[in-house]
């Protein structure tokens, strides 16, 4: 297994939409387990192939809440087949939009279909934080982030502070100061 690096925004690859797999092999199965490690180290409860500049249909989630407590979840090629009338407002983070979080809105409850981690088809039904989850994971394979469901105001006060936080990182790189350990993947939990 292996920890990958998570892409932040703003950053072209993460506006592309990703393409359906063929089929749930080994190869796709060892990009879930390098993501369901990534995502732990993080850490995060959802990750999306795309985040680490994989551009296939894939997530994992992994939610540990008193509401919803899941275990590890594989998908390939997910889809809303069915959603409720009723919606929910969530804050929401994402590990590509770092230290920002806005409230929000998507149906309360969906059902998803997927290919499992043994490339089998499976239709599960979603409430609660895991609903909020999927929705979100599956918007990034669309290339759509949360930032994209709030005011273009919003959005583009957080894309302006990251990118100002990004090179600041990147100044005190190249003058020799040290990673921030907090925020690198090698040195969490
Ligand atoms: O870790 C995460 N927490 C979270 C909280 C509220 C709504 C969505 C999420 S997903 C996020 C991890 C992530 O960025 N997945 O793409
Ligand atoms: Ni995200």
């Amino acid at each position: 297994m292996a920890l990958l690096p998570i892409l932040t925004a703003p950053d072209p690859r993460l506006k592309k939409k990703s393409k359906p797999v063929e089929a749930v092999d080994d190869d796709v199965r060892r990009l879930m387990d390098d993501m369901l490690e990534t995502m732990y180290a993080a850490p995060g409860i959802g990750l999306a192939a795309p985040q680490i500049g994989v551009l296939k249909r894939v997530i994992v989630l992994d939610i540990d809440r008193e509401d919803v407590k899941t275990g590890p979840l594989f998908m390939a090629n997910p889809e809303v087949v069915e959603a409720s009338d009723e919606d929910v407002s969530y804050e929401e983070g994402c590990l590509s939009v770092p230290d920002h979080y806005s409230d929000v809105v998507r149906p309360a409850e969906v059902t998803v279909r997927f290919l499992d981690r043994d490339g089998k088809q499976q239709d599960m039904k979603c409430e609660g934080l895991l609903a909020t989850c999927v929705q979100h994971e599956i918007d990034h394979l669309d290339g759509i982030l949360f930032i994209d469901h709030i005011s273009a105001l919003k959005r583009n006060m957080i894309l302006r502070k990251l990118l100002k936080a990004r090179k600041e990182k990147e100044r005190d790189e190249a003058e020799g100061r040290p990673a921030d350990k907090a925020k690198d993947p090698e040195h969490a939990l």
